[in-house]
């Protein structure tokens, strides 16, 4: 750790690479791993377009549980730590692969959700995009207060078992389902937001990849293509990935713990 901060501290570009992870110490479960979401529930019935235009219905009982979940959750130490780092390098830009929207929430400006966020809404028609206050207009069931405030059983009754598919959004624009404004396997990535990522990856002097499997591309790239341009990579996870070999530093550890005593540390010696 000593080592690192040291050269940390001549940085002048940092990129951060942040995947679920970051935010399981929120109570936010992870995709992979042993209580991954994906342990539960098979990804191509739930994220994907063929998935949602075959069970619309389906898929958005799905969506609004992990929303309701995420409603009630707060940013960690880690979310916290990043959101400050931003503020002691002269560049800097956190790409996040999380829809969970606890980065912004934790103060994080420098930012991009390369898939998307869960409270926007996106028409898979006309690719017409719902900002979070116009996801709760054309269906109030998606509002984060109003999500926050079910109590389980209300859950249970108004969405599990009492949703109907007529009350599903439908586009302003095109009249076709309105879906959850995130990323699906087979899906595009924002283009503003990818351009922005593969740039701070081919120029940063240190990028760090925090709480990400390293599986789903084009994300996964990034860690590489910011080593081959010559960046200090830097991996914090509990556990290897495809990236670890190719790693200069690895913190195996949660990253509230590891991300709070960098900043800690950076703080002390500027
Ligand atoms: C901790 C911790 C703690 C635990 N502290 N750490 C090239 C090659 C092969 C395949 C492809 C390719 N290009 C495209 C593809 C197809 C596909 C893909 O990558 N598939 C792979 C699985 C092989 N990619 C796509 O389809 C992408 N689209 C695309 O590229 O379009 C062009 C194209 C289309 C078709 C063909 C070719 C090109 C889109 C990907 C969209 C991903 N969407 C999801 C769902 C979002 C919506 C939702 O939330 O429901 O995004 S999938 C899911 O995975 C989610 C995540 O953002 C993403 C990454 O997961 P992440 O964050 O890494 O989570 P986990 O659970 O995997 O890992 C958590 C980690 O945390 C673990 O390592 C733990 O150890 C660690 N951890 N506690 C720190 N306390
Ligand atoms: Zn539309």
């Amino acid at each position: 750790m000593k080592d690192f901060v040291e050269l940390l501290l001549k940085a002048k570009s940092v990129s951060i690479l942040t995947g679920a992870g970051v935010s399981a110490e929120s109570g936010i479960p992870t995709f992979r791993g042993k209580d991954g979401l994906w342990n539960k529930y098979d990804p191509t019935e739930l994220a994907t377009l063929y998935a949602f235009e075959e069970d619309p219905l389906r898929v958005w009982k799905w969506y609004l549980w992990r929303m309701r979940l995420i409603a009630s959750a707060r940013p960690n130490a880690g979310h916290r730590a990043i959101a400050e780092m931003e503020k002691l390098f002269p560049k800097f830009l956190l790409i996040t692969q999380n829809v969970d929207g606890l980065h912004k929430r934790a103060g994080s400006r420098k930012l991009v959700e390369l898939h998307g966020n869960i409270f926007e809404g996106k028409c898979r028609s006309c690719g017409k995009h719902y900002s979070e206050e116009e996801l709760s207009r054309i269906f109030p069931l998606a509002d984060k207060n109003y999500l926050r405030e079910l109590s389980e059983e209300e859950f249970k009754e108004r969405i599990l078992n009492g949703l109907k598919e007529r009350e599903l959004p439908e586009c302003l624009i095109c009249g076709s389902l309105v879906g959850p404004g995130v990323v699906w396997f087979g899906e595009s990535l924002p283009e503003n937001a990818l351009s922005q990522a593969f740039k701070a990856a081919e120029n940063c002097d240190v990028f760090f990849s925090v709480g990400t499997s390293a599986l789903v591309q084009p994300a996964a790239s990034l860690p590489l293509i910011a080593k081959r341009q010559g960046a200090i990579l830097v991996e914090i996870n509990p556990e290897e990935t495809p990236i670890s070999s190719y790693c200069d530093f690895t913190f195996r550890a949660p990253s509230s713990e590891v991300l709070s005593e960098i900043v800690l540390r950076l703080k002390e010696q500027r």
